[in-house]
């Protein structure tokens, strides 16, 4: 009976998971400042978002992360409707340069991704604390554990509220 229990909270909160990702109503990026996958020869003053809607000005992050798995992007998310920014300036060593984004659409959906682009010539900027080592392959493990953890979660919840006696 409660094998039962769990196996429905595990297909339930899959279908969650998966019916979230499917939603079609969330923002979604239209265009980045610098271009995805762009070579620039020194680093923007800011790096923009700009999203098909507004973004909710809570919760939005950007973090613009080196070759030197340092932090180069400084200060607060600025957000303005549907565009999302932060303030750069100078880059430090030639390389690929990783823009990570995670906002929150009107919808209340939390829309993420990376974006990129590549310096050319080094500069002579000073950078912020070192990030840990992110590079994409973790960055989607982590995404399935977080996935597993829901369903995991939901299932125990509702095998929970199911073994709860009945009151009457
Ligand atoms: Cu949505």
């Amino acid at each position: 009976m409660r094998f039962k229990a769990v196996a429905l909270g595990l297909l339930t909160g899959a279908a969650l998971v998966l019916g979230a990702g499917s939603a079609s109503a969330h923002a979604s990026l239209t265009s980045v400042d610098p271009a995805d996958q762009s070579e620039i020869a020194q680093g923007p003053d800011e790096v923009q978002l700009t999203f098909n809607e507004a973004i909710s000005p809570n919760f939005a992050t950007i973090t613009v992360v080196g070759p030197d798995n340092n932090l180069w992007s400084t200060g607060d998310v600025l957000v303005d409707g549907s565009t999302v920014g932060i303030k750069v300036g100078d880059l430090g060593p030639v390389g690929e340069y990783k823009i990570a984004y995670r906002v929150t659409s009107a919808d209340g959906h939390v829309v993420d991704g990376i974006r990129t682009f590549t310096l050319t010539q080094e500069g002579s900027g000073t950078p912020g604390k070192s990030v840990v080592a992110d590079d994409s392959d973790s960055a989607s493990t982590s995404v399935w554990w977080i996935v597993g953890a829901a369903v995991v979660a939901f299932a125990v919840a509702l095998a929970v509220a199911l073994r709860r006696p009945k009151k009457d």
